[in-house]
């Protein structure tokens, strides 16, 4: 498959790392003279940016953090004047206040290159329909592909997300190739897409999918419903959008475009910078961004990185798919519990369940309570009773066994789960009730 910015992309990590070099000493130097809260944290540690020399210096700068976009909201972290700033974008999180970022017409441009890396990787070409349906507006998921596809010269679809049964007759008349949009909602148009009885009529060959973490599981559920290669991509609005990380052919972890972004791996508790392949915190510096640049980003996302040669020829490092942020993550009788966890024991034990399912958390006579409701497709449904209970109880055992606590499952009727056109909200936590 062709690469985009084969110059970059390929490029011998020597050679990279001096880019990456080069390019962090400019912005702590424009950081520094232009974004009041980087200044000060960098005066409290008596740093200077001379100080900083290389990569290799990285881990002397301080970290940044989502309160401080929530503390200098709305544009107190730029680091250009508003009249260079043309888009902003926001995200409102599953938490709190909305945050607020902002790009240069330069930032615009790099972002766009990001994406269409990305498409190139899934196989897009000029030649290509890219439609479009994560959201547009504020959340970056719709203009960030949108603007990426553009780059490539494909033809862009921009449906945006919602009005499902039109997007895929959309997506029949418009002779769609590519797709973008959430895991969960490439789940949903492939359930629709089944009941009606149009995968023929489909000139998809590949999605690109990301916003939300999904597991493996979730990839074989989507590829086979829809008949297509369903790619990765990761990204976040304070460090860009999507295509901060990008999946290639091999589906084996995604590269950051490390000419933009340099990664680190935290252990979140004591801030020492892990080594490659260690488990930790996501924390990125923007070495190119003009309008909105951060250094030491805390994402709260839990991921690896690695450093394997990959056969695409890519030689940018790869990030494993984010198990969700450590924010997302639920402690049920002191236990760590991801829910994405939980889908992939949904999905491995399969036969007659559905990907739509639903966690509920709750605390009774002070314990924890867990309940997962996991809904049925027809077949099993319409079954005896008898097979119902030998599936729940399939369910209750696989659970037990990988997260090491009991929760009761319930089998719900077809249809009876809300569906997801945008990143989907799995967990009610009753909990912060009480
Ligand atoms: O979700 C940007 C995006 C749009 C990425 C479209 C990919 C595709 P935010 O709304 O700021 O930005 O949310 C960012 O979503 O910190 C992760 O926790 C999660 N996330 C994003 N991509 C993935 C992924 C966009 N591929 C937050 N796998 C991030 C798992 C993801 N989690």
């Amino acid at each position: 498959m062709a690469i985009y910015q084969k110059e970059y992309e390929c490029m011998d990590r020597e050679s990279l790392k001096k880019l990456q070099s080069e390019r962090l000493v400019k912005q702590v130097k424009r950081m520094y003279e232009n974004v009041e809260l980087f200044r000060n944290r960098m005066d409290e540690m008596g740093l200077k940016p001379e100080d900083i020399k290389g990569v290799d210096d990285l881990y002397k700068l301080p970290f940044s953090y989502k309160k401080d976009l929530r503390d200098y909201y709305p544009y107190g972290l730029f680091a250009v004047p508003m009249k260079d700033i043309v888009r902003v974008h926001a995200s409102s999180g599953t938490t709190g206040k909305q945050i607020v970022v902002g790009y240069t017409r330069n930032d615009l441009d790099m972002w766009s290159d990001c994406f269409a890396r990305q498409l190139y990787a899934a196989g897009a070409t000029d030649e290509s329909f890219v439609q479009v349906s994560y959201g547009y507006g504020l959340f970056t998921g719709g203009l960030g592909a949108h603007d990426g596809a553009q780059k490539i010269g494909a033809t862009v679809i921009p449906t945006s997300t919602g009005n499902t049964q039109r997007q895929i007759q959309t997506m029949i008349d418009f002779g769609s190739t590519h797709l973008c949009c959430t895991p969960s909602y490439a789940c949903y148009l492939g359930e629709t897409i089944e009941e009606m009885g149009v995968v023929d009529q489909l000139k998809l060959k590949a999605a690109i999918l990301g916003a939300e973490p999904w597991t493996e599981e979730m990839r074989k559920t989507i590829e086979s419903k829809l008949h297509i290669k369903a790619y990765d991509v990761y990204g976040l609005s304070e460090i860009m959008g999507p295509g901060v990380a990008y999946e290639c052919e091999c589906q084996k972890g995604m590269h950051v475009n490390e000419d933009m972004f340099i990664p680190e791996i935290i252990d979140p508790d004591t801030l020492e910078v892990l080594p490659i392949g260690a488990q930790g915190e996501l924390v990125f510096t923007t070495i190119t961004k003009e309008g909105f640049p951060l250094i030491r980003y805390r994402t709260r996302d839990i991921a690896s990185l690695s450093l394997e040669k990959c056969s695409c020829g890519r030689t940018f490092i790869k990030m494993t798919k984010p198990q969700g942020r450590s924010d997302d993550m639920l402690i049920i009788r002191g236990v760590n519990v991801f829910p994405s966890q939980i889908e992939e024991v949904l999905l491995k034990v399969g036969g007659g369940i559905t990907p739509n399912y639903q966690i509920i958390v709750d605390r009774v006579n002070n314990n924890d309570t867990l309940d997962v409701w996991v809904e049925m497709n027809e077949d099993i449904f319409t079954d005896d009773v008898k097979s119902i209970e030998a599936t729940r109880k399939k369910i209750t055992d696989a659970l037990r066994s990988v997260l090491g606590i009991g929760a009761t499952v319930k089998m719900v009727a077809p249809k009876t789960i809300t569906r997801s056109e945008g990143k989907a909200k799995r967990v009610i936590d009753n909990r912060k009730l009480h």
